[in-house]
């Protein structure tokens, strides 16, 4: 998403792509412990979030500084104007499968790496072919990604739900996800592992992993 500085009195426009409903999707843990063989391939997000456009972003907020040193998120710049990309395995994993876990042809001279500082966060596209490698280091790596859709976009993988953030949500594509009333509302709690566990059967759709829990995985839902 280009995000250009404005300078002077000018009154910017705003961009039309902000108008409108937008909910909230997902929210995930994304943690590599020290010394970990845990990775995320090379993928794009629209191969497993299941919606009917690819208009999607996910704010990845740095809960610890995310170096190079503990494999910060790479990406491939401009990849997020590629049509999707048919997978060859199903790879936000923890495990090496076999050595050939590479999902999406990646020229390398091309990838940059997005460094943060606790509390700084990166924005990233649905399309946008991104992932990292293993952390060597002694330092835990925590991030925690929020991934934000308009209300206009459906869900194609089965029933989805969504917490509406912004403006009204005129289309009902998403069932709606109430507020909880208060912390660890017991109530809240359960409802919150029923959409974690639905959330987990569409993202892992077509493998065998069917939960969170499952040691393969590297997603926490938040
Ligand atoms: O944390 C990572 O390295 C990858 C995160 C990711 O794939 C995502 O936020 O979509």
């Amino acid at each position: 998403m280009p995000l250009e500085p404005r300078h002077g009195r000018e009154s910017p426009r705003p961009d039309p792509r902000l108008r409108g409903g937008k909910s909230c999707r997902t929210t995930n843990f994304f943690i590599k412990e020290a010394a970990d063989p845990a990775f995320v391939s090379w993928h794009q997000d629209s191969t497993y979030w299941g919606l009917s456009e690819p208009d999607a972003v996910t704010a990845w907020v740095a809960f610890a500084q995310a170096t190079e040193a503990n494999r910060a998120m790479e990406y491939i710049p401009g990849s997020h104007k590629l049509d999707q990309i048919p997978p060859s395995r199903h790879l936000l994993q923890t495990q090496p499968f076999d050595g050939q876990e590479v999902m999406v042809e990646v020229d390398h001279s091309q990838q940059r790496i997005i460094t943060l500082r606790p509390g700084e966060m990166s924005l990233h596209h649905v399309r946008l072919v991104h992932g990292s490698p293993p952390n060597p280091s002694n330092d835990r790596r925590i991030g925690f990604a929020i991934g934000y859709i308009p209300t206009s976009v459906a869900p194609l993988a089965g029933e989805d739900s969504a917490t509406l953030v912004r403006g009204d949500d005129r289309h009902h594509h998403f069932i709606p996800e109430p507020q909880p009333s208060h912390d660890l509302d017991p109530e809240f709690v359960a409802l919150h592992r029923a959409i974690t566990e639905r959330n987990a059967r569409i993202l892992y759709r077509g493998t065998e992993i069917a939960s969170y829990n499952e040691p393969k995985t590297l997603v926490q839902r938040g």
